[in-house]
């Protein structure tokens, strides 16, 4: 099954408590005898598009244009893809916290446009002089939905639950965005050129998951070892 129906489905499914447990569950420690899961993202032929078409606040939101749904960087790398080992119920401690993350709406287009953060609060801001309303959905059920109209408006969310998040804007068809809010720390998101590292993943097998907007979802398994890294090159397909 994909991944991205899966968690859907759990979205739609699954009590709000259910879904709670699973970040609760991550238990924090020192890791010393750690390995590294490390590798590329690829994506090999023509690069798929989509037509944006801006029906009002032309001003603001630009023309008609193509935008690309794989960012294909240099050797074939795939820039904003999601790499996160699936269930892991103990590892390294997250770390500092974070700055309190951001999704910003800037010229009609979310920014950014894929992120990965912690369960809590999150900055919804508005950098343009026309009404946005940004709306969170894990699979069909509403996670946030805020009005914008003023520029430079900022209102916090919550995610409290781990998952994909998918943003849209009701005022703006075409707008699109993507939050994945992680149930441990090993989550990351790729370069420009398709490159990631997990660092400090205790030993044993783990399922790894490349997630990217337009492709399916691929689970590949990996085994780590202690002080050692494992290579994987993830190849994108549609
Ligand atoms: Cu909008």
């Amino acid at each position: 099954m994909k991944c991205r129906s899966l968690i859907q489905i759990l979205a739609t499914t699954l009590p709000a408590a259910v879904l709670a447990t699973a970040a609760e569950a991550y238990d924090a420690g020192s890791i010393s005898n750690g390995g590294t899961v490390a590798g590329k993202v690829t994506y090999s032929g023509a690069v798929p598009t989509k037509k944006v078409i801006p029906t009002k606040d032309s001003e603001v939101c630009g023309k008609i244009r193509d935008v690309k749904l794989v960012l294909v960087g240099p050797g074939n790398g795939v820039g904003d893809a999601v790499v996160f080992l699936k269930d892991v119920a103990s590892g390294k401690d997250w770390g500092e916290p974070e700055s309190l993350p951001a999704i910003d709406n800037v010229a009609c287009e979310f920014e950014p446009h894929v992120q990965v953060i912690r369960a809590g609060e999150l900055d919804v801001v508005n950098s343009d002089p026309v009404l946005h309303n940004t709306h969170g959905f894990y699979g069909r059920r509403t996670a946030f939905n805020l009005a914008l109209p003023n520029k430079d408006q900022r209102i916090k969310a919550e995610l409290t639950r781990p998952g994909l998040v998918r943003v849209e804007c009701d005022a703006h068809g075409w707008m699109l965005g993507w939050i994945y809010v992680a149930d441990s720390p090993y989550y990351v998101l790729t370069g420009d050129d398709g490159s990631f590292s997990l660092t400090d993943v205790p030993p044993g097998d783990y399922t790894l998951v490349t997630w990217q907007e337009h492709t399916d979802a691929i689970e590949t398994p990996v085994t780590v070892k202690a002080g050692e890294t494992s290579e994987v090159t993830i190849e994108l397909k549609k």
